[in-house]
């Protein structure tokens, strides 16, 4: 059976819910449960119920729409990935994903199979970490708490805001745990977000882990005060620290932490007034690494660094570590195997590689057996209006999708 998605389908699709919270240069703008990612949640659950598939809202505000096995005590097989995006970000990033699990199952349930699974096309919530940080995986695995609830990385009044919005509950985010022993598996379609795909000309990548991720809000506390009568060498000038930790630590990623990361996303001065010297400076940190070790060890230097920073310009440190951290995740055997399986059956090329991005499986990984695909994204950009990937390799992980959909549905 040459099993295949329907491509025009899933294109149409792609450029209707690539409309919804356009930035007008190609990206999106769709944070969590604002007004732009509701919508996008409507518009796909709609298209979902027009094939059949019925609509569900867990009470984390995780979206799906599940086709139903005809058998009794059937487990679930979640397919899909997420539509809320990084402010003005890219149009592929999840949304692809999700389109793609829809796709899948549509064509699944066209060619008239009956399956010993449920099939579940799933959306979730706050996967980009505006507010938390696989807010809604980690709900659904059952991993979320209280605590990271109170200091969540977007800031608690983000997350209030976005879950009057939702309609969803504290209460309910911390009761969404689905049983394992309920699901079969889940696989993701995602772009590969980096430059390894493209640079080798692989149309497939089969994903064998992802990286582990934490942040950290780092301020400097200074002393505010008059620009133009302070004497140079007797400022206590936060950004002078918010500058120095940044460089310093950029260089000592470089030197001693080969494959990890560090970001700083936002740096606030305050009060940030031309003619006032800083009091404070607030850095949004984030760091990965590959393993758990470096991820440790990395953590740790960071904190020694900010603390000699400190020293060296006057400055009273203060790192909070935020909630949304995600441990490095290793992917299925069986999920891997079944993707490089439907890779080899549509004679793609195909390679395993690590995800330096985080991504849902790495909270459904520990509970059931979970895969990714990725396909090249051009010039390895991503989280960027100017995130691209030809159609061709979106339709290749599309069929790939669908092909280990049904190896793992047949299998479970
Ligand atoms: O930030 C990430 O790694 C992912 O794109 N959410
Ligand atoms: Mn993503
Ligand atoms: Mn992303």
């Amino acid at each position: 059976m040459t099993l295949l998605i329907n491509a025009d389908r899933l294109r149409a699709d792609f450029e209707a819910l690539s409309q919804i919270g356009a930035t007008g240069d190609g990206g999106v703008d769709r944070p969590c449960w604002s007004p732009a990612h509701l919508e996008a949640q409507r518009w796909w659950l709609g298209r979902a119920a027009e094939a059949g598939l019925a609509p569900h809202t867990d009470p984390a505000g995780n979206v799906s729409a599940v086709w139903p096995s005809a058998q009794p005590g059937a487990r679930t097989l979640l397919v899909g990935s997420h539509t809320d995006s990084v402010p003005r970000g890219g149009r592929f990033d999840g949304a692809l994903g999700v389109l793609a699990a829809l796709e899948a199952a549509r064509s699944l349930r066209e060619a008239g199979l009956s399956l010993p699974v449920h099939i579940e096309v799933i959306d979730f919530a706050d996967e980009e970490g505006t507010l938390l940080g696989l807010l809604g995986s980690k709900a659904l695995a059952g991993t979320l708490t209280a605590a990271a609830l109170a200091a969540p990385r977007g800031g608690r009044p983000a997350l209030e805001a976005g879950m009057a919005r939702a309609g969803v509950a504290e209460a309910g985010l911390l009761a969404a745990r689905r049983d394992p022993a309920g699901l079969a598996g889940y696989l993701e379609l995602h772009i590969e977000q980096g430059p390894t795909l493209m640079r080798n000309a692989i149309p497939i990548g089969v994903v064998q882990g992802i990286v582990g991720i934490r942040s950290l809000r780092l301020t400097y506390h200074g002393q505010a005060n008059h620009a133009g009568t302070t004497p140079m060498d007797q400022r206590l000038d936060a950004s002078l620290g918010a500058a120095a930790f940044t460089l310093t630590a950029r260089e000592l990623v470089l030197r001693d932490f080969p494959g990890c990361t560090l970001n700083i996303g936002h740096v606030r001065l305050a009060p940030g007034a031309f003619n006032i010297i800083p009091g404070t400076a607030e850095l949004g940190v984030e760091f990965r690494a590959p393993d758990l070790g470096r991820l440790d060890d990395l953590q740790s230097v960071l904190l020694g660094l900010a603390d000699v920073v400190g020293r060296q310009f006057g400055l009273t440190p203060q790192a909070e570590a935020l909630a949304g951290d995600c441990a490095p995740t290793p992917l299925g055997a069986r999920a891997i195997a079944a993707l490089t399986a439907a890779a080899d059956s549509l004679a793609l090329r195909h390679t395993t590689l690590f995800s330096g991005a985080g991504h849902d499986a790495m909270s459904l990984a520990p509970l059931t057996e979970a895969g990714m695909v990725f396909i090249p994204s051009r010039a390895g950009v991503s989280h960027a209006p100017q995130e691209f990937s030809e159609w061709e390799d979106c339709v290749n992980g599309a069929n790939v999708l669908l092909r280990a959909a049904l190896a793992l549905a047949s299998a479970p």
